[in-house]
This record gives structure tokens, C-alpha cells and sequence, in this order.
């Protein structure tokens, strides 16, 4: 077979699932290897066998959580008053504004500059916030699939509106003040700019690329190649969760639509029933994977807006959770962070584990542990 991705027609996905059972493939549960990523064109290091080392990492320290549905002084309960003196209304469901502390703002006078080395340019756009519930105490894997019906719908109306002016979209959701969330009420954020992110830019060219050369989107492929597999998490008629084979993260996980779709806006009724029935099956595993409220963040990756083509790109989610054991979190660092990403669970593992942990919830309160970054 030629390095040509395409070369043998449609049979290639399925090659790839007999590669599966290809004794080659049993070295990766020992030996130290490399994996490509061919959404970012990277490699990763995956050090198999190393996870049974004395030293596990700094443990963080839970800490008991007993929040209240409704809390006086948080910023985005309803009625209650944000940072720059304005009242949120008495939201009953999903509640969008502006953020009063925007990365990026509409409209910029800052011309290009560039001086031998020295380039730059104006950034416009524009950021938005979008509470999931007005339950100050919910999480999107704790609240009923049909109110997460209602985020999907938040999610594509605001990626088709603010994607009418702006040229990427950035739906995301940070959970957890280990990830840096700003606050517990259960929320996400939307930034929208005219140019293409660093990991945008990548995943656009390689999709392309792969589309050039095989007539056939890279994940669509992807998706053949995992179904049913060892790396798979979960999945319906629609979606697709898998840890990738390239998986930077101990348990991160890529959600796939398994039809064309390239932004969430493409999506029918049914479709987005499914996707907030698989979502909170997944965040529900992750949740019961440590017994806490899972850390981590989130986000969709749509095709660039206003672009000639999306033929290339499908709709997809990365799930890139921190910890790797219940209170011991991985941190990229040393040799991630100078020569590239590194690993030891290894992808298979870490989908096994998910696998294993139920996807409904068994604890019946929040005695979940939220999690301190407090010395
Ligand atoms: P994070 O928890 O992911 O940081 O998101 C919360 C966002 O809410 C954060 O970007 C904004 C912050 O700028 N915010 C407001 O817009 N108004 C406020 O009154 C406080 C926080
Ligand atoms: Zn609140």
C-alpha cells in the first residue's frame, strides 16, 4: 500500500478494521511508541508499561461540595447582578450575554503590522456566555437529556448567528476550577473571531488534504476504522465516542458524528436527541470513573464559516479531561511541553475504564467531590 491515503477505494476502512486484530498492533500494550494524531498531523509518545512507576503525581485535594440550587452571590443565577452592574432576568432554562470581559470585540481599527520578524494583526470578534441551567448547582451530566436538548439547540443557533459574521466559532465548556472555570453554575462559553486558531488551521488542511487525495472525509474514515473496536467508549445510530489512537490526555475522548454533518446547525431533531442522550452517558462515565464531578474542557469543532467548501470537515467534539487517577491529574509539562506530548496509560486502557464505569448516575446527591487547586 502507497502512503496515499486514498489509493485503495473505499476498502480502506475496512483494512483498517482487520489492522485491529494484526498481531503488529499487540506490541502497543508493551513496547514505547510513538502515535500520529491526523486531525493535528503530531505525534504523541506513548510510554506503555510505565504506569506502575512509584511516583504518581501531586494528589489534589478534594473537597466536599454541598452547593446550593440557588446562591446569593454568584454572577450567573438568575436575577442576581454580574461584574459590570447589569441583572440577569429570571431565566427558567438556557440563558445567553454578552461576556462583560470579551477576548475579542467587534469591529478593529489595528492595521497589519509586519517588521522583518515582527508580524501582527487586528483581531476582531466576539465572546459570548451561555448559562446551561439556572440551577446553580447542576452539571450538564446531571441534568435531564431533554433540558441538554436545549444546549445542543443553544449551541447551533448561536454558532449560526455568530458564525453569519465571524469566520470560526468556538463552542466550549470548562468544568471544574481545576480546568479554571471561573465559577460552579453550570455554563460554557462561545468565541467567534475572524481568523482560524492555531488547531482550527491544522485540522482544516489535514481534512482537506485527506479529502483531496481520497475523495473521502479523514473522520468519516476515522469512524469505520473504530467502530466496535477497542478504543470505543460509546455509541448510538448517530454518535461515536471514542479515546482516539492518538489520545493526548489519559482519558480524552473524541465524540463523532457517524453521518456528514459539518456544523451543529446541520443537525435534525433526532440527531440532536441522540447527541444529548450520548453526552450525558459519557459525562455521567466520567463522573462515575472517580465517583466526583468530573473535570474538564470541552468544545465543538465545526467547518470554518463563510468558506467555499466544508466538504472536508465533520462535525466533532474533544472531551480533554486533566486527571489521571481520582485526585492525581496529569500535567503537561517537561517533556510535553519541549519536545511533545507523552503518555502512559494507554489509549485502549484508558477506553476500557470508561467503558467499565456506568453511564447513569449511581450516587443519588452531589456528594461528588469538587476539586481544590489550593496548596
Ligand atoms: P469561565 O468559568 O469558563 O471562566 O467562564 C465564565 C465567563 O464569565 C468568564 O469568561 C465571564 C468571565 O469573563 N463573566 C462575565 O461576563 N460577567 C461577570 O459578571 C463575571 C464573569
Ligand atoms: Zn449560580
Amino acid at each position: 500500500m502507497t502512503s496515499n491515503p486514498g489509493r485503495n477505494g473505499g476498502s480502506r476502512a475496512a483494512g483498517g478494521r482487520a489492522s485491529r486484530l494484526d498481531s503488529r498492533f499487540d506490541s502497543l500494550r508493551s513496547e514505547p511508541h510513538r502515535r500520529h494524531n491526523p486531525l493535528l498531523d503530531e505525534w504523541v509518545l506513548v510510554s506503555a508499561g510505565r504506569t506502575k512507576r512509584p511516583w504518581q503525581g501531586r494528589r489534589e485535594a478534594p473537597a466536599a461540595d454541598t452547593m446550593p440550587a440557588y446562591d446569593p452571590k454568584c454572577y450567573l443565577c438568575p436575577g442576581n447582578v454580574r461584574a459590570n452592574g447589569e441583572f440577569n432576568p429570571e431565566y427558567a432554562s438556557t440563558y445567553v450575554f454578552t461576556n462583560d470581559f470579551s477576548a475579542l470585540r467587534p469591529g478593529t481599527s489595528m492595521e497589519r503590522i509586519s517588521d522583518g520578524l515582527l508580524r501582527a494583526e487586528g483581531e476582531e470578534g466576539e465572546c459570548h456566555v451561555l448559562c446551561f441551567s439556572p440551577r446553580h448547582n447542576q452539571t450538564l451530566a446531571r441534568m435531564p437529556v431533554t433540558d441538554v436538548r436545549r444546549v445542543v439547540d443553544v449551541w447551533a443557533t448561536e454558532s449560526q448567528d455568530l458564525g453569519s459574521r465571524h469566520r470560526w466559532v468556538q463552542v466550549f465548556e470548562n468544568r471544574g476550577q481545576i480546568m479554571g472555570a471561573s465559577n460552579p453554575h453550570p455554563h460554557g462559553q462561545i468565541w467567534a473571531g475572524s481568523a482560524l486558531p492555531r488547531d482550527a488551521a491544522k485540522e482544516d488542511a489535514t481534512q482537506a488534504g485527506y479529502l483531496a487525495e481520497s475523495g473521502r472525509r479523514l473522520l468519516l474514515d476515522y469512524v469505520a476504522q473504530e467502530l466496535d473496536g477497542p478504543r470505543v467508549v460509546d455509541q448510538n445510530d448517530d454518535w461515536l465516542v471514542v479515546v482516539p489512537f492518538w489520545a493526548s490526555w489519559p482519558y480524552e475522548t473524541l465524540l463523532l458524528s457517524r453521518h456528514p454533518a459539518t456544523h451543529l446547525h446541520d443537525l435534525d431533531d433526532a440527531r440532536r436527541d441522540s447527541l444529548a442522550a450520548i453526552l450525558v452517558r459519557l459525562l455521567t462515565r466520567y463522573d462515575n470513573l472517580f465517583g466526583l464531578s468530573f473535570p474538564y474542557s470541552m468544545g465543538w469543532h465545526q467547518a470554518p464559516f463563510g468558506g467555499a467548501s466544508s466538504d472536508h470537515w465533520q462535525l466533532h467534539a474533544h472531551f480533554l479531561p486533566p486527571l489521571l487517577r481520582a485526585n492525581v491529574r496529569k500535567f503537561m509539562v517537561g517533556y510535553e511541553l519541549l519536545a511533545e506530548t507523552q503518555r502512559d496509560l494507554t489509549p485502549e486502557a484508558a477506553a476500557a475504564d470508561l467503558r467499565a464505569a456506568s453511564p447513569a448516575h449511581d450516587v443519588a446527591s452531589a456528594s461528588d467531590l469538587a476539586f481544590s487547586t489550593g496548596p
